[in-house]
């Protein structure tokens, strides 16, 4: 027996839209898409998407609304003329942006009669619909729970609760680790001869793997609040950091990625802290936090 499966709208074909259109179509639900520049739904149409003449109309065709634009100014420049049309839907808004754009967008969707729900999407788009894409929720838990057997079709989810910001946050607080993460990669690769490829392959990713798993036992001393060193003491790391910046130069590599790591260790010594591990940075960072 066939399945009724849920309809869904999907605003936004760029290169997330058009993973995001296609992982529900592979799944069966009649999908209506929208894009500006509409030529982006030519192959999503061949493979038996609806194209929506107008956002309005592609807002009307389904119960559920997934949003995937560039940002979210963009987002209410694109649904504000479907405005009218929200009441009694939900916005499912993939779009990256801060908690502060995610509280505001939220406002606005639930103020004209539509659920509202935020995400994170911690994938790239031919990850989607394949068991390692994760998508982060928050906003409305009965619009979550209503319509996570939808939402699963585009991979793993995990609802972080009501504050529509909240997706938003450990999205972007994911990406700051990732983009460490690259910058790291960048310097290495950038400072070593030969090729690359074989650096990365033999050396950077052995080193960068078993260094992850000193993560936990630092996010244990965050949350202690307790930083002194087991093994690995602030004040012996900022002499490294110090070696590996005059090598940089050396070298005629800048060592701009590095340099604010750097000045943030040296100040913690001369404050007192050599001693302790490196987690007793955050300290230094969450300066004004909330
Ligand atoms: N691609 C990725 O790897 C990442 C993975 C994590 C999540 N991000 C976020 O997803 C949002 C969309 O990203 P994208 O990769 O699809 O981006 P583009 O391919 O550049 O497509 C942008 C879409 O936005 C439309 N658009 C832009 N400006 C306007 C406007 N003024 N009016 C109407 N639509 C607009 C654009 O339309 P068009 O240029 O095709 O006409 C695309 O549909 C983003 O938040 C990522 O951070 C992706």
């Amino acid at each position: 027996m066939t399945k009724n499966l849920t309809p869904v709208t999907v605003v936004g074909l760029g290169d997330m839209g058009r993973a995001l259109a296609a992982a529900f179509l592979d799944a069966g639900h009649p999908t209506t898409v929208w894009n500006r520049t509409p030529h982006r739904a030519d192959d999503l149409v061949r493979r038996g998407a609806t194209r929506a003449a107008t956002a309005a109309d592609a807002v009307r065709a389904s119960r559920v609304v997934v949003v995937c634009l560039l940002d979210y100014p963009t987002v209410r420049e694109v649904l504000a003329p479907a405005g009218g049309e929200l009441a009694g839907r939900t916005v499912v808004n993939l779009t990256n942006g801060t908690p502060a754009q995610a509280a505001e967008a939220g406002d606005w969707v639930r103020g004209l009669g539509a659920d509202y729900l935020d995400g994170g999407i911690m994938a790239i788009p031919p990850m989607i619909g394949q068991p390692g894409a994760l998508i982060l929720y928050s906003g409305s838990k009965g619009a979550y729970e209503a319509e996570r057997e939808l939402l699963e079709r585009l991979g793993g989810s995990r609802f972080l609760g009501t504050d529509p910001g909240a997706a938003a946050l450990h999205d972007l607080a994911l990406l700051a680790g990732m983009y460490g993460l690259f910058g790291g990669f960048l310097h290495a690769v950038a400072m070593v001869d030969g090729p690359a490829r074989g650096f990365t392959d033999e050396l950077l990713v052995p080193w960068l793997t078993a260094m992850t798993g000193v993560l936990p036992e630092l996010a244990d001393q965050i949350d202690a609040g307790k930083y002194t060193a087991q093994s690995a003491n602030l004040a012996m790391q900022a002499v490294s950091l110090a070696n590996i910046t005059t090598a940089t130069v050396d070298r005629g590599v800048d060592p701009a990625l590095l340099a604010p790591l750097r000045a943030l260790a040296d100040r913690r010594v001369s404050e007192g802290s050599g001693g302790d591990d490196i987690s007793t940075l955050v300290e230094g960072l969450r300066v004004g936090a909330r």
